[in-house]
């Protein structure tokens, strides 16, 4: 049989107008399939199965390849949408953050505010009034909004206050007034901040935008009110929560390693007479579990505390290099549930400053090593244990 017969051969059985040419050919067809199954030499239940399984792979693929193309496509549509903003944007900066709402954010039409600030001397208490807002940018499908504003004060952000919700409008008059404490020494060292949100009942809310009125921009004697333009909210706001002092010694010989909690300063303000009553606690933890925990006495209404506290835990040499050792300040609270104001973990796993101190702490046996830490948010810190937990269960 030569090769033409068998290109020739596979048109025919597609054929639609069927002639007797055809009838013809696909009798022979079905001949030389039958010739060519006999040739090989296998069983012919086994050439099925080959058949099936062929049929199978090639099935499969398809369906990969259509489920593959839809990603895509939806994939394409989210760049082109950041492609569009980020012509616009000239610099790489717009390159680092692809955030559509990163990008262009005080060019974007969000909005403005009307705002009034007003500063008493003598009660040391600044007033900040959120009057109203105009031409909200629509944040809900039916081209309107839900808003609210929330107002702090930086670098504490001690007190967040949000005013109502005000439904399907993007011109709300909110007339809320709210006070914060300031002394006179350092209110120019504050910044008010107002942003203003989307509220949705099912979904999280969304910020349009905000307003950021540093104190020492402005006449605190003459009572302000102005309107100001949103522009892109800040995300995951950094609050300064404190800095803490303390010692690592590691003796092996004795497999003990020694805490000193010295001293903690700059701490955040938790409770309302603009002081906090921190402590220390101590938390070792080995493979996500904690081994064993210890805590320092509360100091009252102070935010530079003076600990001076010595602590020890027994850890062999091999668990010291698995360990992690989690330290918290914490505000006591008689009336409510104490409040976490920072955290941060020393360990082989920890980065920067604590993998510093722990490291000089192994290097330097018997020996104490003091440091300071800047504290970081408990969220964060219970983030970073535990993605490091979970990549030590593949270990
Ligand atoms: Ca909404
Ligand atoms: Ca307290």
């Amino acid at each position: 049989m030569s090769a033409s017969n068998l290109t020739t051969s596979v048109k025919p059985l597609v054929t639609i107008h069927p002639t007797n040419n055809t009838q013809i050919t696909t009798r022979e067809n079905g001949n030389i399939v039958s010739n060519l199954i006999n040739k090989i030499p296998l069983p012919k239940w086994a050439l099925y199965a080959i058949a099936a399984g062929v049929g199978l792979v090639i099935l499969i693929c398809v369906i990969c390849i259509c489920v593959k193309c839809c990603c895509k496509k939806k994939k394409k549509k989210k760049k082109e949408q950041v492609n569009m903003k980020s012509i616009n944007g000239s610099t790489t900066a717009s390159l680092v953050q692809p955030d559509m709402d990163d990008l262009n954010g005080a060019e974007e039409n969000r909005g403005k505010l009307q705002y009034s600030l007003d500063y008493d001397f003598k009660k040391e208490e600044i007033t900040v009034g959120v009057v109203q807002a105009k031409d909200l940018k629509a944040m809900d499908l039916g081209g309107t909004s839900d808003p609210y504003v929330t107002a702090y004060l930086l670098p504490e952000k001690t007190q967040t206050f949000e005013t109502k919700v005000y439904r399907r409008t993007l011109n709300p008059i909110f007339k809320e007034r709210f006070t914060f404490k300031a002394s006179q020494a350092d209110v120019a060292e504050k910044t008010v901040v107002m942003q203003v949100y989307d509220f949705n009942r099912f979904s999280k809310h969304d910020v349009i935008g905000e307003v950021r009125i540093p104190l020492s921009t402005i006449n605190l004697k003459d009572v302000v009110e102005e309107w100001q333009d949103l522009t892109c909210a800040i995300k995951d706001e950094q609050v300064r929560l404190g800095d803490i002092c303390f010692s690592l010694r590691y003796i092996p010989t004795s497999n003990k390693l020694t805490v000193v909690i010295l001293e903690a300063k700059n701490l955040r303000i938790m409770d309302k007479g603009g002081l906090s009553d921190p402590y220390v606690k101590m938390r070792l933890m080995l493979n996500n579990r904690k081994l064993k925990k210890k805590k320092t006495t509360v100091k009252k209404n102070t935010l530079n505390p003076y600990f001076n506290e010595s602590f020890n835990f027994d850890v062999t040499f091999e668990e010291i290099q698995k360990v992690q050792l989690v330290i918290s300040v914490w505000d006591h609270d008689k009336m409510s549930k104490n409040d976490a104001i920072g955290k941060l973990f020393l360990g082989c796993k920890a980065t920067g400053n604590q993998l510093r101190h722990w490291s000089d702490m192994l290097a330097n046996p018997r020996r104490p090593i003091a440091q300071w830490h800047t504290l970081q948010s408990k969220e964060e810190v219970d983030k970073a244990l535990g993605v490091k937990s979970r990549f030590q269960i593949f270990k």
